[in-house]
């Protein structure tokens, strides 16, 4: 079960699928004896970052935080998977420089914002179009799509597993798996 350790960092609007898809790539590689770590809002933004909000700055220490959790697991021997949101460019570059070449694999989970609201799985954009929730990304806070990602995985176009067999097929191509 020899693996490269490294991050792949989803980064996608809020009910793009970056959860869904990691959770679902880390029991694929479950199933094949990899062992992987999902750090995602569940886990992190409810504990270790539990004081931090939805401002710019607040979002930007966010993934400085997480970035730097997810080096430790890096170093550790771990394929980890981030799910956030991570809306800026400059953050997102930031973790990457924070990583070894090879260690930082931006995933771009994309999906058109109507989809994503027509999706709306906690009722967010229904709550942030009504003004309730503000500085919601999409709406109300900017959204800044990687130019230059490692992958992209289209949730609209491709089911959930569809996407983790791109997920699995780019990391066998690097010989990662
Ligand atoms: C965006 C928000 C906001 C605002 C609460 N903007 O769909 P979800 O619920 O489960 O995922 C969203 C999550 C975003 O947290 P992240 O840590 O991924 O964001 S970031 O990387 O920008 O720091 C959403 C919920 O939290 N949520 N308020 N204003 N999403």
């Amino acid at each position: 079960n020899k693996h490269h350790s490294a991050v792949l960092w989803f980064t996608g609007l809020s009910g793009s699928g970056k959860s869904t898809v990691a959770n679902a790539a880390a029991r694929r590689l479950f199933d094949l004896g990899v062992s992987t770590y999902v750090l995602d809002g569940d886990n992190v933004r409810h504990g270790l970052n539990k004081d931090l909000g939805f401002s710019d700055e607040a979002r930007k220490e966010n993934i400085r935080r997480i970035g730097e959790v997810a080096k430790l697991f890096v170093d550790g021997g771990q394929l980890v998977f981030t799910a956030f949101i991570s809306p800026f460019r400059e953050d997102r570059d930031t973790v990457r420089a924070l990583l070894g070449k090879d260690e930082f694999i931006e995933v771009f989970v994309e999906c058109p914002i109507e989809k994503c609201e027509a999706r709306d799985p906690k009722g967010l954009y229904k709550k942030a179009r009504a003004g309730e929730i503000p500085e919601f990304t999409g709406i109300s806070s900017p959204y800044e799509a990687p130019e230059k990602p490692e992958l992209i995985v289209n949730t609209d176009q491709y089911s959930v597993e569809e996407c983790v067999d791109q997920i699995i097929g780019y990391l066998k191509e690097k010989n990662m798996l």
